[in-house]
């Protein structure tokens, strides 16, 4: 296993380097720094909710830049990024090969990142991660709007180089004793949330292209005064983002992937079918997209399709708790913070996935549509699953990369407000849209209700933020001065049960 931090070495040596860990460094640190910033401006929001009235947000325009940014942030610069961290690191490692296929790109898409970082911070947009027109065309002030839309563009442009290394570093450099079928899992899901970028992202780039020129004056497209549909362009998104929440929560499961096994001391019970799933995911979150879009005047039939559609992903996930429960099912589980973090998701992602089901049979999707209860479904999967799954191979691949040890206790606490946290703030937001509060609102009549319900999540959102300030502080003095640990078992698991990171790649500039 390679030890970067291990002997250390200038910042810039890092920065200006190509070696696929030390880009996956940097990816992993940047994406850590905007969880933090965008995990700030939501107990903004939490906290500005806590009572009824305008508290400590002066007014509704700072406030719907604060959650557009937040939600932005969170997605496009967190999980992503994050999961290119450890798709750089060890996919190269996984598949056998020296490095990524072609290096200098994966330096590239990288360092797109930051600067769309600079323009979505420094632009502070307030037209929500959905830039819904006609007002993002019509009335969205500028030049926010504009940074926004390029921040996008050019993250779109780094998602896409990325993927395109993946899928080749995957199938063209894979070690030729290695077939196809045995690739690990982790490895599997970036080649197939690659895919699903490779079809998807084009068509949010022209969507993003024609709300610039609609911006611009120059077009119409989405403008109904001048003849354009502003549904055209909840298509366009959605074709794009539907697919892509699974690009987010495919990496993740893979994640689990390695954690679930190792900390069961037993292989995967099913490697096969978690191939399968991983590729039954990536076409049929393509089938789905108008399941965003109930409330928008479709016909019937068009409806019924899209439930169709979008059901079908509801097997695909269920084999993949299948087989983590298949797996446990008879192990000698070591509960170690990885393995916390990796069930402790497994639990929200089922819960989060009853109520997709919930939004997804259309009738009642007229109920929760723009409500809380939406807040609530897509929060216990972005936090709930995709956070847990990446905190908890953070916490997995810490003494690989460091070479030293985190402190377990430190760990386990972290984990245990982070569940309650989440829970009472996520399943309290889908009983709020039950009792009517509709979201993205900055203020609320004081019913009683919403008032207490409001209040328990907002202490939620509290004590997860206090365990992230547990989790800084471990990560950082343990990188520092925690323990050497044994990087051959770091975990006492005993054996080399299932440990595919055997080889050392070499640095080679
Ligand atoms: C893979 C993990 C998932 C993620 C990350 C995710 C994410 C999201 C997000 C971000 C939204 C809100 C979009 C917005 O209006 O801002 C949403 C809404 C929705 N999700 Fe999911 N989702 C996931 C899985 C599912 C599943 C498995 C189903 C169905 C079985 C589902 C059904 C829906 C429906 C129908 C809506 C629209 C609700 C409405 O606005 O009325 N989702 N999801
Ligand atoms: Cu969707």
């Amino acid at each position: 296993m390679v030890l970067e931090l291990q002997k250390p070495r200038p910042i810039w040596q890092i920065m200006f380097s190509t070696h696929h860990t030390d880009v996956g460094l940097l990816y992993l640190i940047t994406s850590l720094a905007f969880l933090f910033m965008g995990g700030a401006l939501a107990l903004a929001i939490r906290a500005e909710l806590f009572f009824p009235g305008s508290q400590i947000i002066a007014d509704s325009m700072t406030f719907n830049r604060i959650f557009t940014v937040h939600g932005t942030t969170l997605i496009f610069l967190f999980i992503i990024p994050f999961a290119s961290a450890v798709g750089n690191y060890f996919v190269p490692i996984m598949v056998r090969y020296k490095d990524m296929a072609y290096p200098k790109l994966n330096a590239i898409a990288f360092w797109m990142i930051p600067p769309s970082g600079a323009l979505i911070w420094l632009g502070f947009a307030d037209f929500t991660w959905y830039a819904t027109p006609p007002y993002s065309i019509i009335s969205a002030p500028g030049p926010a709007a504009d940074m926004w839309i390029f921040g996008l563009k050019i993250l779109g442009v780094s998602s896409v180089l990325g993927a395109i290394n993946f899928v080749v570093t995957i199938l063209k450099c894979k070690h030729p004793d290695m077939s196809i079928g045995q690739v690990p899992l982790l490895a599997w899901s970036f080649l197939t949330s690659s895919l699903i970028i490779i079809v998807a992202i084009p068509t949010f780039a022209a969507a993003l292209l024609m709300l610039l020129t609609d911006r611009l004056g120059v077009s119409g497209f989405f403008n109904p005064a001048m003849g354009g549909d502003p549904i055209a362009y909840a298509h366009l998104f959605w074709f794009t983002f539907h697919p892509e929440v699974y690009v987010l929560v495919i990496p993740a499961i893979g994640m689990m992937y390695e954690i679930i096994p190792r900390f069961s001391r037993k292989p995967i019970f099913s490697h096969s079918s978690g191939i399968f799933a991983f590729v039954l995911l990536s076409v049929v979150s393509f089938s789905s997209w108008a399941h965003h879009m109930y409330a928008t005047g479709m016909s019937f039939t068009e409806k019924t399709v899209f439930m169709i559609g979008t059901l079908a992903a509801v097997p695909a996930s269920a084999m993949h708790v299948f087989n983590f429960i298949a797996t446990m099912w008879n192990g000698r589980i070591k509960f170690a913070t990885p393995m916390m973090w990796a069930v402790g998701g497994i639990a929200l992602f089922f819960s989060a996935g009853a109520g997709g089901v919930v939004n997804a049979a259309m009738p009642l999707d007229f109920q929760t549509h723009d409500s809380y209860w939406v807040v609530g479904h897509f929060h216990l999967f972005v936090m709930g699953t995709i956070a847990f799954g990446s905190i908890g191979y953070l916490y997995y691949m810490f003494p690989y990369v460091t070479g030293r040890m985190y402190n377990e206790n430190m760990g386990k606490v972290h984990f245990v407000m982070s569940f309650v946290g989440t829970v009472l703030v996520f399943f309290t937001q889908h009983v709020l849209g039950l009792y009517g509060m509709p979201r993205r609102v900055f203020d609320y009549p004081p019913i009683p209700e919403w008032i207490t319900m409001n209040q328990i999540a907002s202490v939620g959102a509290m004590i997860i933020g206090t365990s992230m300030v547990i989790f800084l502080i471990n990560m950082i003095y343990s990188s520092a001065k925690g323990k050497l640990a044994d990087t051959d078992d770091p975990f006492n698991l005993g054996g080399k049960y299932y440990y595919p990171f055997e080889s050392k790649n070499p640095h080679h500039n």
